[in-house]
């Protein structure tokens, strides 16, 4: 039997995931939330749901307690756009809330899954085939809260024995929750106005490769990762994970084969693009797939044809 805390459970992650552990483990998977963004539908109907703001230590240590949680997966964060504009607020819920939950989890004795992003590389960062073991020097407050997160759950397990692991998330597509706020979210968003028979118009210029997966491999991931053999892990935050490449043409005549009328054009938002110009263009993954075995079912044929089939029950045409 595993209880489990979502922190962030209504977010895009969140949403999922928290539905996808209900499916696979007993005990009490324990929807959190903030005010302003409570479960609704089948996240409410199908398992407990708690307040549990990631700035207020004695509020999760309270669910912790009440539900015997032995496994916190902490999805609070702003994205790397929207932490640019607010950067203060990014610090507080990135690292001072992740300090919460690891102070919790060593009471307790939890585990802990805390995302990391693509978003820990920087210019400086070789940009093919990014290794496991290289330079992180981001210049986002995204990106710096991403790389202190690495070091302090890191931290944790080496000097309280907390059982913290990661994985770098490249962009994520999906179709339930939307993302709000990343330098990726182009990559959803192109398919939703694909489906309504909408005119696209693109962030991120023609050129610009970023990693990118479909949900169902990331909620694997995170699972995969957590339910592995530790003995076999020789890292733990944060591991490369990606499942394809593309830039903004090629994702669009990809969707052209199964809507041939779909049309774009380009308005370059320089925020994202400066973010997007500092990120790796492919990652190695290499030492998730040796260390736990992570294979990706999807790549982008894959995914755009079960996007749009999702997309159109969802939103219709
Ligand atoms: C973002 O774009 O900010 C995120 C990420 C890659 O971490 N999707």
């Amino acid at each position: 039997m595993k209880n489990v805390l979502i922190i962030g459970s209504t977010g895009q992650i969140g949403t999922e995931l928290t539905l996808e552990l209900r499916k696979r483990y007993d005990g009490n998977i324990v929807a959190g939330y903030i005010p302003g963004a409570e479960p609704k539908g089948d996240l409410l109907e199908s398992g407990p749901a708690e307040e549990a703001d990631i700035t207020d230590a004695k509020q999760i240590a309270e669910v912790v307690s009440k539900y015997k949680i032995d496994t916190i997966y902490n999805l609070a964060a702003l994205l790397s756009a929207v932490a640019e504009v607010k950067p203060q607020l990014a610090w507080k819920v990135g690292m001072d809330g992740l300090f919460n939950v690891l102070e919790v989890a060593r009471q307790y004795q939890c585990a802990v899954f805390t995302p990391s992003s693509i978003g820990v590389f920087g210019n400086n960062t070789p940009k093919d085939k990014t290794p496991q073991d290289t330079i992180r020097n981001p210049r986002t407050m995204y990106g710096v809260t991403k790389v202190g997160g690495e070091l302090l759950s890191d931290y944790y397990h080496i000097r309280f024995g907390v059982d913290t692991r990661s994985v770098r998330f490249p962009g994520l597509i999906s179709y339930i929750a939307p993302p709000g706020g990343g330098t990726t979210d182009y990559a959803v968003d192109i398919y939703y106005e694909a489906v309504r028979g909408n005119h696209f118009t693109c962030p991120i210029a023609a050129g610009t490769f970023m990693d990118m997966m479909y949900m169902p491999d990331a909620l694997h991931a995170a699972i995969q990762l957590m339910e592995a053999d530790p003995a076999r892990l020789v890292h733990r935050n944060a591991f490369n994970v990606t499942a394809m490449s593309f830039d903004p043409e090629i994702i669009y005549h990809n969707i052209k084969r199964y809507i041939p009328s779909f049309t774009m054009e380009y308005k370059v938002d320089p925020l994202r693009q400066a973010i997007a110009d500092s990120w790796p263009n492919s990652l190695d993954d290499s030492c998730a797939r040796e260390e736990w075995d992570w294979s990706p079912v999807y790549d982008l044929d894959t995914m755009t044809q079960d996007m749009i089939a999702k997309l159109q029950g969802r939103i219709g045409k």
